[in-house]
């Protein structure tokens, strides 16, 4: 049996999030067109006949504007020396936006094998590609760099089969069939925040945070309530909506994600109240899982 750990990280909104997803072959991590998606470290596990591998994907590394900001990107950075690979990517020239050479740096000092996937290849014109290939094979930092969608699955494979030459013998972390260790009841609040996310604009779900307070498996139904918390009353407004219209599309939309995921009818309540700079607040922080 061979198996490892592999910890994939990159800048705000890359697509970790959704080639971890590719990996795994389920929706493991939420996804979104906005950076800052991924607040925790989200563990999905491949396996293969005698191959298991953890992939960790990681919150996009930026530089910290609260405290949450800092817990995210420290959840990033510590798995440097705690994996066996280190999965970076990439989905533009390197400088592009200021942070690459941070990432840069960071790997320079850690002696883990690193390996970089150039990602959304799909968007991508030949040139551009090579371009960036170039760059980071000049930076020296990598033993492999190959290109991949996430999205449309291209190359996944190939990218699979590269991590496997890294793995090295050990044994199986977790029972076959398990594709990730996280509970139903943090995957149900990251289903509630996915959907923030998709129907909310600008600041406004960067702020929200959700809490769930019940959940509650009965004999033909599932009962979650959780708390939606915002840190402006503007906020609430906009995440309410008029006549309740927006917030009744968010619960929707997480519930029949939910009645999927669980197999069972769910009954969801969604209530929004207001926690003035919750992500600066360390004792809120801590209760909504934002601590160590
Ligand atoms: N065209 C294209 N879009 C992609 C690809 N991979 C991801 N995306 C899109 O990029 C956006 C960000 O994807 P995520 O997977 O949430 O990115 P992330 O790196 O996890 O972001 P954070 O968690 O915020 O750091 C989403 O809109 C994805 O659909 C790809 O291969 N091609
Ligand atoms: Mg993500």
């Amino acid at each position: 049996m061979k198996s490892g750990f592999v910890s994939i990280i990159g800048r705000p909104n890359v697509g970790k999030s959704t080639l971890l997803n590719a990996i795994i072959g389920e929706k493991v991590a939420i996804t979104a067109d906005k950076p800052q998606t991924t607040r925790n470290r989200i563990r999905g596990i491949y396996n293969e006949a005698d191959t298991q591998i953890v992939f960790i994907d990681t919150p996009g590394i930026a530089r910290p504007r609260n405290r949450l900001g800092a817990y995210m990107t420290d959840q990033a950075l510590t798995t440097f020396d705690e994996v066996d690979i280190i999965l970076f990517v990439v989905d533009e020239k390197l400088g592009t936006r200021g942070g690459d050479q941070f990432i840069l740096e960071r790997l320079r000092e850690t002696q883990t094998p690193k390996i970089l996937a150039i990602n959304k290849m799909d968007q991508m014109g030949p040139d551009l590609y090579r371009d960036i290939f170039e760059e980071y094979e000049q930076a020296g930092v990598f033993t492999e760099i190959l290109g991949v969608s996430a999205l449309k699955g291209d190359n996944v494979p190939l990218l699979i089969e590269t991590l496997k030459k890294y793995v090295t013998d050990g044994p199986a972390y977790f029972p076959e069939g398990v594709f990730t260790d996280l509970p139903e009841r943090f995957l149900a609040g990251e289903i509630i925040r996915e959907k923030m996310l998709h129907y909310l604009r600008d600041e406004v779900p960067h702020g929200v945070a959700v809490e769930i307070e019940a959940f509650a498996e009965k004999p033909n139904m599932t009962e979650i309530s959780a708390v939606i918390y915002t840190e402006k009353k503007t906020h609430k407004g906009i995440i309410i909506g008029k006549e309740g219209h927006t917030l009744k599309g968010i619960g929707k939309s997480a519930r029949l994600e939910l009645e999927a995921l669980l197999g069972a009818r769910v009954h969801l309540s969604l209530w929004v109240k207001i926690k003035e700079n919750w992500r600066d607040n360390g004792r809120m922080l801590g209760a909504l899982g934002y601590r160590d």
